[in-house]
């Protein structure tokens, strides 16, 4: 079982919450008012068990990922109804790659701890710059302003993507005024970030105005347990915008879902 003790135990310090580790507990955590969502599957695609998920995102029918290790790393675009990675590039051994996005004719990659990221020409995947960093690069994703980048910490990045500097002061973020770490992939979806946290099975979701967390997404049970057996972490979310499509999937993961949220009350 991947969903360990540990995860949870993980997500109730997360919230701050001093109980034992128990589901039922966190889902009504004392004191807590954050809403918890749940979800519907409305498809299952196979995805490439051995992709070690950093980085996803969609675009015209196909999805966009960047998968992490040293030795392992690439970006690769892969049908989504197969999951056939129909382009990939390989990079270096020694680094290790991190979350993607695109902007314009590019396609962005962090690595984890090497601080450097690379600029790819979306269409061919040919390296055409990189830009350096400081910290931990964790994930990127977008809004209609530049690019939004998380690091491991409890802060977001928010960068120009003609020249990879920040362009406004890191966003800290919060749930329930603590602060809310290891903030891992990302996704922009209609004026809210959703987010994985690392090591759990949940999503915040974050008002990336204020940093302040409005809610959680309850993501598990998307695996079986014999799934789960050879399968990391919950990490993946990418969104189809065009047709209000949501997909997760997770490092080592054998398959990618479109889901739909559903509340499930406080
Ligand atoms: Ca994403």
């Amino acid at each position: 079982m991947k969903i360990t003790l540990a995860a949870v135990a993980a997500t109730i310090m997360m919230i701050g919450v001093t109980r034992r580790p128990g589901f039922a507990a966190w889902q009504a955590p004392a004191g807590s008012s954050l809403p918890v969502y749940g979800y519907a599957v409305v498809h299952a695609y196979p995805h490439d068990r051995d992709a070690f998920t950093e980085g996803l995102f969609y675009l015209d029918g196909f999805l966009y990922e960047g998968t992490g290790l040293e030795g392992r790393s690439s970006i690769r675009k892969a049908k989504l109804e197969t999951g056939e990675v129909v382009q990939r590039h390989d990079i270096d051994a020694k680094y290790f790659g991190e979350g993607i996005v695109t902007w314009g004719p590019e396609l962005f990659e962090l690595t984890y701890t090497t601080g450097i990221g690379f600029a790819y020409d979306r269409q061919t995947f040919a390296l055409r710059r990189s830009f350096r960093y400081t910290g931990e690069g964790w994930a990127f994703t977008k809004d209609a302003h530049g690019l939004i980048m998380s690091d491991g910490t409890d802060a977001l990045r928010f960068l120009d993507p003609a020249t990879l500097n920040e362009r406004r002061p890191r966003l800290k973020v919060t749930a329930e005024g603590r602060p809310l770490k290891d903030i891992n992939e990302l996704e922009y979806v209609r004026g809210e970030i959703l987010s994985n946290v690392w090591r759990t099975d949940y999503l915040a979701r974050i008002n990336p105005d204020t940093g302040k967390v409005t809610g959680w997404v309850d993501l598990r049970g998307l695996l079986t347990p014999r799934e789960s057996a050879s399968a990391d972490v919950l990490n993946g979310i990418a969104y189809d915008d065009e047709h209000g499509r949501l997909f997760v999937t997770g490092k080592l993961w054998p398959k990618l879902f479109e889901i739909k949220l559903v509340p499930k009350g406080r």
